[in-house]
């Protein structure tokens, strides 16, 4: 591919082919940026942010298996912040404070893949953000007050919970189905015995705002198949849920080909209102300490509907009503009606069963099959302002707009390369937005400056307000944006600094209250940071200086005085492999044995003030003997 594509279709040559056979014997080509009046505004002038004004929406792409989430500013697609979650980051200290520690486990990495708002009556309501791992099986929240993760847990009995997060319309589950199936609680078993000992797991997570924790409800344990991509049901289908399945071949090698036999594979139907009173009523039984559901055994809350081969995405409707199936091996998408599917099962119209579960009739849940010609590979749909769907087809590298009333095809735009995902502005909602769409690219190729044999993968802004969608904005982004949320920015309400906290007992908030306190080999600091020094212990001879004993158990306490938004203090040691930061009115905690004996300097890691250089001390470690 020739370097400068994406200008140069949108620019110059555009301009010149517009009026050429070209442009007018087809709607799929490449879109020009030909203005149709003098009114209107150029591309460049759509996403250019001045200086001083900001964007109208945040994007939280997923950091794939960086385990981290990037956020960037839609329409001039600049990367603002990366917020770690599952993965340690030094430039936050997250992974080496206490309380990040705590949260994190044994665990350094995670595989992050889709980000989800929290939602009240079908709407992001700004407040935090939830993610999962596909490796090791977490789901965290992020406060979107302070941009930091609040709280993580390992959800026991799974493995990979890809399907999430996809929240109900008032934040009240949020379902995490598995990739892998095991045997519950990992136990080993041969994988000879792998269609009566492996499970597929659906764990109903809640989170508690008060306390600002995670936990799970319960869990459901389905066949041994993958379970792919899941969505929450919305108005008239509030209560129910979907989930894609592959590998219903039960295939335990070579899946490239073995999980890909079957014509049909299913989607599963979840009334998890009806899940959560069986739950209630005692139907499930107790499995390491989690409430799990049998179907064959605790029946009438989960129901499976035929599909072509080996869906990858499943979207429900803005309004609730439909739910689209993509087959990311068959050219095809079905659409499927929920109102179709509560009247085939209140009138039994099942073509049989699968470890008791019954199947509905395809006809008789099926609306339509949708073919858009030539398009290829499709993955995942979001939906505009209108009801209109974007499907992204990864094999033919575009994305094809078309209505889910007719399965008419209204547009198609090229994007490069292989989109996974897309994401529209509020698109997850009950109203997306309709302005915006964000092609999340798998590849890139030549688009960007070259960094080596790996080229980043490519985001990609498409406007939606003309009578064509157009590519206007293209960004770069690290491995591997699965998929995306785009909110209005004003949601979102951050805070200046941290209050100050009377009931934290590791807080201190002015010079006279530091202190070392030593309780037999434990040392605990009690210190400040504030521009441009560490205090300790003020009645020290040199404040700024730990001094410990070969083989202590140290613990910083360290609180950031400085009530003023946009200071914040690093605290690292060398040598040492510690580095925290501790943001305007926060305290934060780093904890490590001195098992080194010597001298450290310790300093601050964020530039602070003209007299950062000078915000340093030290670390004194007496030897043993
Ligand atoms: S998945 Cu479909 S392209 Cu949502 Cu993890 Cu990556
Ligand atoms: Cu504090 Cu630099």
């Amino acid at each position: 591919m020739k370097k400068g594509i994406i200008p140069a279709v949108t620019g110059l040559v555009a301009g010149v082919l517009a009026s050429t056979v070209f442009f007018a014997s087809t709607d799929v080509g490449p879109r020009s940026d030909a203005n149709t009046s003098s009114t209107t505004k150029t591309n460049a002038e759509k996403v250019y942010v001045p200086f001083g004004e900001q964007d109208e929406y945040y994007l939280f792409a997923s950091g794939g298996h960086s385990g981290q989430m990037f956020i960037y500013g839609v329409p001039s697609m600049r990367h603002i912040r990366t917020v770690p979650v599952f993965s340690q980051d030094s430039a936050t200290g997250w992974g080496w404070s206490k309380e990040s520690l705590e949260l994190l486990g044994d665990y350094t990495w995670g595989d992050l893949h889709h980000p989800a708002f929290s939602e009240t009556n079908g709407d992001y309501d700004g407040k935090w953000m939830f993610a999962t791992d596909v490796a090791n099986s977490r789901a965290a929240v992020m406060d979107l007050k302070t941009f930091t993760v609040k709280d993580i847990i390992e959800v026991p009995n799974t493995s990979g919970p890809h399907c999430a997060m996809f929240v109900t319309e008032n934040t009240e589950y949020m379902f995490l189905p598995t990739r892998f199936s095991v045997p519950l609680g990992s136990a080993y078993a041969s994988l000879d015995e792998y269609s009566s000992k492996y499970y597929g797991v659906m764990s109903a997570v809640q989170f508690d705002e008060e306390k600002e924790k995670l936990s799970i409800a319960w869990q459901v344990a389905l066949p041994p198949w993958s379970y792919d991509l899941s969505d929450a049901g919305k108005g008239p289908s509030h209560g129910w849920a979907v989930v894609t399945t592959y590998n219903t071949e039960e295939a335990t090698t070579n899946l490239e080909i073995n999980a890909s036999q079957a014509d049909r594979d299913f989607i599963v139907l979840f009334n998890w209102k009806e899940l959560e009173k069986m739950v209630a009523e005692g139907q499930y039984e107790e499995v390491n300490g989690q409430k799990i559901i049998f179907p064959s055994k605790h029946k009438g809350g989960i129901y499976l509907v035929p599909v072509a081969k080996s869906p990858h995405g499943v979207d429900v409707t803005p309004d609730g009503t439909r739910f689209i199936a993509s087959g990311k091996l068959a050219p095809a998408l079905t659409v499927f009606s929920f109102e179709k599917a509560f009247k085939a099962i209140e009138n039994q119209e099942f073509s049989g069963e699968k470890y008791g579960i019954p199947i509905l009739n395809y006809e008789s849940v099926m609306e339509r099959e949708v073919n858009p010609e030539n398009a290829l590979g499709p993955l995942h749909t979001q939906f505009d302002d209108k009801g209109m769907a974007y499907t992204t087809m990864f094999i033919s590298s575009e994305i094809v707009k078309w209505d889910p009333n007719t399965g008419e095809t209204l547009d198609r735009v090229p994007v490069q390369y292989s989109p996974g995902h897309s994401v529209a502005a509020e698109g997850d909602t009950v109203s997306p937005d309709g302005k915006y769409i964000v092609a999340l690219n798998k590849i890139a190729k030549d688009s960007y400056l070259s960094v080596g044999p790996s080229h980043p993968e490519s985001m990609q802004l498409i406007d939606l307000s003309g009578p064509k969608m157009e590519v206007i904005q293209s960004a770069p982004v690290n491995p591997e944006p699965h998929y995306a949320q785009m909110i209005k920015a004003d949601k979102i309400k951050t805070i200046e600094v941290y209050d100050k906290d009377p009931n934290n007992p590791y807080a201190v908030y002015s010079q006279d209250q530091t202190r070392i306190e030593r309780k037999g080999n434990e040392v605990h600091v009690y210190g400040i940071a504030m521009r441009s020094k560490f205090i300790f212990d003020a009645k020290a001879k040199r404040p700024d200086v730990i001094e410990v004993n070969e083989g202590d158990k140290v613990f910083v306490h360290l609180t950031n005085i400085d009530f003023d938004e946009d200071i914040t203090h690093g605290f690292a040691i060398n040598q040492y492999n510690l580095n925290i930061e501790v943001q305007p009115g926060q305290t934060s905690t780093v904890e490590f044995t001195a098992n080194k004996a010597g001298t450290y300097p310790l300093y601050c890691t964020n530039f602070c003030s003209a007299l950062h250089q000078e915000m340093s001390g030290y670390l004194l470690v007496k030897p043993k003997n």
